[in-house]
């Protein structure tokens, strides 16, 4: 194993932060001495093995990077805590990393309750219950982040730790989470301290061909330099690793004394801003509880997009956070607005409008920080909010002030973006209503297959159970049917809210498409043809009447336009022998009887009820198919327009009696042909 040089040297200065513990075991504040007894006694590794995915996510890419980031964490933690200075990567060609660093070291006391192991075997081979830590010591983040070095051990065929402590150097090694040996004295150090994590990954759990991504690795631990100032992270990889990966070096060093700034720098290279300078800070808490770090740029050239932390570790879902970034910007540029007199302008940006062209980085320190979702990618701490908007406040106000010219332009540019979204949305909802008004059809309109109305026809019938006929007499893909129950409402004697609150008439309205009166457009009218088909007598009369009324009081352009129609249905069917005919009323069935059936033989004379009483084939013969029904076309002669409205408005009024014969007389059967099928 290739190891650095200069493991456990330089003694780190002495600081007493402490902003996250992952640990598997709770341990002691500075204020409290660590003792051993503070370790819990916990569960075996065991069901870690048996299902990482519970663990770590899963046992894909991700899940196996997750164990660097396990242990590089725990030296993270180390280092944020003011106990350690540099951290130490190296990815080895056998597939092991090899994570140090120069802290207090991982204790090696023996533990009372498990005599003869130390605290480090303890931490390494069992799993924490969680929530069982005394207040007096650092608790555990719990869940995916923070599940402990012990899920690295499970998860790994060879673990080995290295100890510098008490001017001692301890080893112990173990594999997939059971020691190999009792903790080994391996020597005198002087002036040296640290703990060194080295593994690799178990092929039965991870497969034989996932293996460390040296560029994932490499970009995972630069990242852990620019989120604390603090640190140095000395990078290295064996060569074999890195043929054909390009922009990783073999060995280097990251430091980055401006942090999130210098990051964020990087990270939008080449971008153009909108203003020149970065906004960035940090608040720096004791005990780095509370502790914020922030940089933030708006882009010219396209969206940006937020990096958030918490505790070092990456929050992609963003979180409570991410939340109090977004609302501290919002506000900040809401009130700077408001103070340079572009007032209302200002007021109708949101925070959308503020973070579409944002390049932000912010990196958060809670304690006991609560992850959510799947991944637990999500930061859920509610006081993360409050404390980075608290900490950017008057900082943000001070950049936008003192920076008069750029914050114009930054105002200017998230104004505009929320007047291209008003616009945007504006257009959309037109969009939506034209496809809202063409997909919004009634439930019971059984639709033709053909979009396009031309050669397209909508049968309106009486009652369901001629609706139930029709359907199946129908031709798909060019006839539809829309069936109204009872008599709809005399539109002769309705209000206009009646109208409009009549299912059947709104339901036809719908299914036309082409609105009324003055919103009438012949482009929407979804049929070429809608064709009124009623029984044949005078109830089916009426219902015919009152549609037409309908149609003529709505849509008088429709019928201007030609389309339309009144269906035809027989009857009476007449049979003898092979010979059958259909009349249409008392006259026809006589006239029909005197001439066409002089034959010998039987004389069958059926009259139909209803529409709804004949087959469907019989139904589409006589009434329905274009090659052998005949339509009345209804058509109001631009001179007769006026005294024919005048004349349905009049019998359409109060006079029953008079319908029928308007109805009979006026829109009656035109067309005198005989229908022999
Ligand atoms: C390469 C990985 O794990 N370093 C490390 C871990 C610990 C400590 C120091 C440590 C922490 C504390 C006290 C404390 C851990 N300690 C524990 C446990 N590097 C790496 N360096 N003494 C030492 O948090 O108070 C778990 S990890 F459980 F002891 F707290």
């Amino acid at each position: 194993m290739s190891q650095p040089d200069d493991l456990f040297a330089a003694p780190p200065p002495a600081s007493k932060t402490k902003a996250r513990s992952k640990a598997a075991v709770s341990v002691p504040t500075m204020a409290t001495e660590y003792t051993a007894a503070h370790i819990e006694v916990l569960e075996g590794l065991e069901p870690v093995r048996r299902r990482p995915g519970m663990y770590i996510g899963g046992t894909d890419s991700k899940a196996l990077h997750h164990l660097f980031a396990e242990v590089v964490d725990n030296a993270m933690d180390e280092a944020v805590a003011g106990h350690a200075t540099f951290i130490e990567v190296h990815l080895a060609a056998d597939g092991s990393l090899t994570v140090s660093d120069n802290g207090r070291g991982i204790p090696v006391e023996e533990h009372p309750k498990f005599p003869g192991k130390s605290a480090l075997e303890v931490i390494m081979t069992t799993l924490h219950a969680g929530g069982k830590f005394d207040s007096q010591v650092y608790e555990t983040s719990g869940g995916l982040h923070g599940v402990g070095i012990s899920v690295v051990n499970a998860l790994s065929d060879v673990l080995e730790v290295e100890i510098a402590r008490n001017q001692t150097l301890y080893r112990q090694c173990f594999s997939r989470g059971i020691a190999l040996a009792p903790l080994e004295e391996v020597g005198r150090v002087n002036n040296r301290r640290g703990t060194r994590v080295r593994f690799h990954p178990d092929p039965e759990i991870f497969g034989d061909d996932l293996h460390f991504e040296p560029a994932r690795v490499f970009r995972m631990a630069r990242s852990k330099a620019y989120l604390f100032g603090g640190v140095e992270v000395r990078w290295s990889c064996d060569a074999a690793l890195l043929k054909g990966v390009e922009g990783i070096p073999e060995k280097t060093v990251f430091r980055f004394p401006n942090g999130l700034k210098d990051y964020l720098a990087i990270e939008i290279e080449g971008r153009t801003l909108v203003h020149p300078d970065i906004f960035a800070g940090r608040i720096q808490k004791t005990g780095g509880h509370g502790s914020v770090e922030w940089a933030v740029a708006w882009l010219a050239d396209g969206d940006g997009s937020v990096s958030s932390y918490c505790n070092t570790i990456p929050t992609p879902d963003g979180g409570t956070h991410e939340n109090g970034l977004r609302a501290v910007l919002l506000k900040g540029l809401r009130d700077h607005a408001e103070r340079s007199g572009v007032g209302k302008r200002g007021s109708v940006i949101t925070g959308d409008d503020v973070m579409t062209g944002c390049a932000a980085m912010l990196s958060v320190f809670v304690r006991e920080p609560e992850f959510q979702g799947q991944t637990k990618d999500r930061l859920a701490t509610t006081e993360a909010a409050r404390i980075v908007e608290s900490a950017l406040r008057d900082p943000f106000d001070h950049w936008l002030a003192a920076n008069p010219a750029h914050a114009t332009r930054l105002l200017d540019h998230v104004i505009d973006r929320a007047e291209e979204r008003l616009r945007r949305k504006q257009e959309k909802e037109v969009a939506r209503k034209t496809a809202v008004r063409k997909l919004r059809l009634p439930g019971k309109l059984a639709d033709c297959s053909n979009t396009d109305a031309a050669g397209s026809e909508l049968f309106i019938v009486e009652g369901d159970s001629a609706g139930g006929s029709a359907k199946q007499a129908r031709d798909r893909k060019t006839q539809a049917v829309l069936p109204l129950r009872g008599k709809i409402l005399n539109v002769a004697s309705a209000g206009r809210d009646k109208l409009a609150q009549n299912q059947q008439l709104t339901d036809l309205g719908q299914a036309l498409g082409c609105g009324t009166l003055g919103q009438y457009r012949e482009a929407d009218l979804r049929y070429e043809k809608v064709i009124i088909m009623t029984d044949a007598d005078v109830d089916g009369a009426h219902i015919a009447s009152l549609l037409v009324t309908f149609f003529f009081r709505q849509m008088p352009k429709l019928i201007e336009g030609g389309h339309l129609f009144l269906a035809v249905p027989p009857l009476y069917r007449i049979t003898q022998g092979a010979k059958t005919l259909y009349a249409r009323d008392d006259a026809h069935k006589d006239q029909l009887l005197k001439k066409e059936f002089t034959g010998k033989g039987k004389i069958d004379v059926g009259r139909f009820k209803g529409l709804g009483e004949m087959m469907p084939a019989q139904l589409k013969e006589t009434t329905m198919s274009p090659l052998t029904r005949t339509l009345q076309l209804v058509t109001i002669a631009d001179a007769e327009a006026a005294a024919t409205a005048d004349l349905v408005e009049r019998l359409m009024g109060n006079k029953p009696e008079a319908r029928f014969h308007f109805i009979t007389e006026h829109a009656a059967f035109a067309d005198e042909e005989l229908l022999d099928i």
